[in-house]
C-alpha cells in the first residue's frame, strides 16, 4: 500500500512541554477526562472536501496544494483518496469522517453512471474502515450549475427532482457506512432578490424535500440525526436557514423538529453575527444540539474563511454548551476546516489538524474545570434566584397576573434593593484564572 505522508508517522500526545510540532500537547485521547476518553468526549472527524479536496483554489487564483492523490483515471484517484484519507485519520487517532456524495466520487455524465461510481467508491470506503465510522453524510446540492437558483427551493420541479435523487442516493450511502447523522446544509437554498422569488413556495418546498429524505431514510433503518447547518449568507445572500433560531421556527412550522437537530458551524455563526457559543446555547435550550462543524472566521474578513479552530476561548466556551448538553449522542466535531492557501504543503494538513485537535482538548479540559470550579455557574444561579420563592415562583408556577403584579409592585413602591450588578468583568476574569490554571 502506498504511503502518501512519508516522514510523518503516528502523531503522539507528548504533553504541553513538548516542543516536537508534530506531536498533541493537550489532545491525549486515551486519557480520562469527565469519566470517558477524551476521544470519546471529543469525537473528531475529518471533512473530506477540505481536507482531501481543497487545494487552496480561490476566485483569485489557482491551487497551490497537489491533492491529485493519483496519476490513473478519476476512479482510481478516487480511491487513491480514500486510501490517503484513512492515513491521515490513523496517523492523527481521527475516528470519524464526513463527506458529501461528490468528494468521494466525481459526478459522471449521466446520474445512473454517478450513482454506479458512488456505489463502487462507498463499497471502497466500507472496506477499508475498519474501527474509522461516518460522522455525517450529505449530498452535495450547490456545486453543479443545475442548482444556480436553487435545490430544492428551485424556480424549476426538474431541478428540485434531480435533487431528490441525489439525496436519496446520499442517504443510502450513509446508511451502507453506518453513519449515524445526515446533514442539510441549504448551499444555494436562498434568494438574491425577491423581484423573482416566491419565498413562501420555496420554503414549503425545502420542508416537502426533507420530509420525504426522513421518510425515505427511516424506511431503510436510519436511525441517526438529521441535522440542518445554519449559514445567513454565503454564497446567496439571504440564506433561509440564517441562523439556529430561524431554523428552528421553520422545522417548528412544517412539523421537522423531532427528527431535525442543528449542526453548528462556528464560522457560520459569526457570520450571522453571533458567538458561536450563542448558537450552541439556542440549540442547547430547544432540545436542537446536534453536532458540530469546527473552525473559526477572521473577524476582519467576513466571509467564511474556514479556518482550523486555534481560539481557545471559543473551543472553552463551545464545550461548556456540549457539556451542559449532556455530550455528543450521535454528534461530533467535525473539522469543516482548511488550511489557509500558502500552507501548501501536505504536511501543513498535520500541522492544522493537530492546531484544531489540541485547541479542542485545551477547550474542552478549561469547560471542565469552569464546571468544576463552579464559580460561574453559582453566580449565575443567585443571579435568578428571586425566581425561586415568593413572587418569582408565584410567576413561574402560573399564579400571578397583571393585577397581582401591579399590586405587589405598587406595595414595593420601587425595585432598588433588587437590582444587583452583573460583574462581567469579574466572570471573564474568573475564566481567565481557570484557563491560566490548567
Ligand atoms: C459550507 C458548509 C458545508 C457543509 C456541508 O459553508 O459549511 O461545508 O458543512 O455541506
Ligand atoms: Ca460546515
Ligand atoms: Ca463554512
Amino acid at each position: 500500500m502506498k504511503e502518501f505522508f512519508n516522514g510523518i508517522g503516528k502523531i503522539q500526545y507528548e504533553g504541553k512541554e513538548s516542543k516536537n510540532d508534530l506531536a498533541f500537547k493537550y489532545y491525549n485521547p486515551d486519557e480520562i477526562v469527565n469519566g470517558k476518553p477524551m476521544c470519546e468526549n471529543l469525537r473528531f472527524a475529518l471533512s473530506w472536501w477540505h481536507t482531501m479536496g481543497g487545494d487552496g483554489t480561490d476566485m483569485f487564483g489557482a491551487g497551490t496544494t497537489d491533492k491529485k492523490w493519483g496519476e490513473a483515471d478519476c476512479m482510481e484517484i478516487a480511491k487513491a483518496k480514500v486510501d490517503a484519507a484513512f492515513e491521515i485519520m490513523d496517523k492523527l487517532s481521527i475516528d470519524y469522517f464526513c463527506f458529501h456524495d461528490r468528494d468521494i466520487a466525481p459526478e459522471a455524465d449521466t446520474l445512473e453512471e454517478t450513482n454506479k461510481r458512488l456505489d463502487i467508491i462507498s463499497d471502497y470506503i466500507k472496506e477499508k474502515m475498519g474501527n474509522k465510522k461516518l460522522l455525517w453524510g450529505t449530498a452535495n446540492c450547490f456545486n453543479n450549475p443545475r442548482y444556480m437558483h436553487g435545490a430544492g427551493t428551485a424556480p424549476s420541479a426538474d431541478v428540485f427532482a434531480f435533487a431528490a435523487a441525489q439525496i436519496k442516493k446520499a442517504i443510502e450511502i450513509t446508511v451502507k457506512l453506518g453513519g449515524k447523522g445526515y446533514v442539510f446544509w441549504g448551499g444555494r437554498e436562498g434568494y438574491e432578490t425577491l423581484l423573482n422569488t416566491d419565498m413562501k413556495l420555496e420554503q414549503d418546498n425545502m420542508a416537502r424535500l426533507m420530509r420525504m429524505a426522513v421518510d425515505y431514510a427511516r424506511s431503510i433503518g436510519f436511525d441517526g440525526d438529521f441535522y440542518i447547518e445554519p449559514k445567513p449568507k454565503e454564497p446567496t445572500k439571504h440564506q433561509y436557514d440564517f441562523d439556529t433560531a430561524t431554523v428552528l421556527g421553520f422545522l417548528r412550522k412544517y412539523g421537522l423538529d423531532k427528527d431535525f437537530k442543528m449542526n453548528i458551524e462556528a464560522n457560520h455563526a459569526t457570520l450571522a453575527q453571533h458567538t458561536f457559543q450563542h448558537e450552541l446555547r439556542v440549540a442547547r435550550d430547544n432540545g436542537a444540539f446536534g453536532s458540530i462543524d469546527a473552525n473559526q472566521g477572521d473577524p476582519l474578513l467576513g466571509w467564511d474563511t474556514d479556518q482550523f479552530p486555534t481560539n481557545i476561548y471559543d473551543a472553552t466556551f463551545c464545550m461548556y454548551e456540549v457539556i451542559k448538553a449532556g455530550g455528543f449522542t450521535n454528534g461530533g466535531l467535525n473539522f469543516d476546516s482548511k488550511a489557509r492557501r500558502g500552507s501548501f504543503t501536505l504536511e501543513d494538513i498535520f500541522h492544522s489538524y493537530i492546531a484544531g485537535m489540541d485547541t479542542f482538548a485545551l477547550g474542552y479540559k478549561a469547560a471542565c474545570k469552569i464546571i468544576e470550579d463552579g464559580r460561574i455557574d453559582a453566580f449565575v444561579a443567585e443571579r435568578y434566584s428571586s425566581w425561586n420563592s415568593g413572587i418569582g415562583a408565584d410567576i413561574i408556577n402560573g399564579k400571578a397576573d397583571l393585577a397581582t403584579l401591579e399590586k405587589y409592585a405598587l406595595e414595593k413602591g420601587d425595585v432598588v434593593d433588587s437590582l444587583q450588578s452583573g460583574r462581567q468583568e469579574k466572570l471573564e476574569a474568573i475564566v481567565n484564572n481557570v484557563l491560566f490554571t490548567l
